[in-house]
């Protein structure tokens, strides 16, 4: 199962609040919860999960990044980043990061795909990502998304599903880390940087 958030902004009281994070985490916070930057969901809430089991927790947390927007990311977004890079670490949950709006991917795939890694490793704003939030480079994807196209296209999709293999891996590891269990459904957090 894929979990699409609310966004992530800079300033305080905007976008998902930090304090939802280890809820969203243990797998308290209901499907279609409508998120409020300004105030986290509490025990309180008439939905909230009180006994989350395995499936309702997240196992794997995707950053997602626009890669035109690594060199510019504030201060403060680092900060909060990291805040929430805490939380995810203390609950033992895999990560990676997700890159989008890659523009040269059709001529690294064309040219080999075997090469695929080492073309994209040397990329600025991969290493930047490493270097900020300490992600291994096998777990920052990188992807280019359909936005506008009216067809598909080959060379979208083996990155799009290459991505998804490296975080269903992220998540592997998180469940083998696991106390045996018998329902073991996935699910996967996705963050998204507006
Ligand atoms: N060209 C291109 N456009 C993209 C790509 N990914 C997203 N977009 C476009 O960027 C815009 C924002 O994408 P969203 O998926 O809504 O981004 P988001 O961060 O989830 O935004 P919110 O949920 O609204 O905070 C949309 O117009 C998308 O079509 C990409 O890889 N390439
Ligand atoms: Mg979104």
């Amino acid at each position: 199962m894929l979990c699409d958030s609310m966004g992530l902004d800079e300033k305080e009281g905007v976008g998902l609040c930090v304090d939802d994070i280890p809820h969203i985490l243990k797998g308290c916070v209901p499907d279609r919860y409508e998120f409020s930057p300004q105030k986290p969901i509490t025990p309180k809430h008439p939905t909230f999960i009180t006994s989350p089991s395995l499936k309702d927790r997240i196992h794997c947390v995707a950053y997602v990044f626009d890669i035109n927007s690594m060199d510019n990311l504030s201060s403060k977004m680092v900060a909060k980043l990291k805040q929430i890079q805490k939380e995810v670490i203390n609950c033992g949950v895999a990560q990676v990061a997700l890159l989008t709006k890659v523009n040269n991917c059709n001529e690294v795939l064309q040219d080999n795909f075997l090469k695929m890694n080492k073309a994209m490793i040397s990329q600025s704003q991969i290493q930047n990502v490493n270097k900020i939030l300490g992600i291994p480079l096998s777990r920052i994807l990188v992807v280019d998304n359909y936005a506008s196209e009216r067809e598909m296209d080959p060379v979208k999709d083996i990155l799009i599903l290459s991505a998804l293999k490296q975080m269903f891996r992220a998540t592997d590891d998180f469940l083998e880390d696991l106390p045996l269990e018998t329902d073991t459904t996935a699910g996967m957090f996705q963050l998204c940087i507006s």
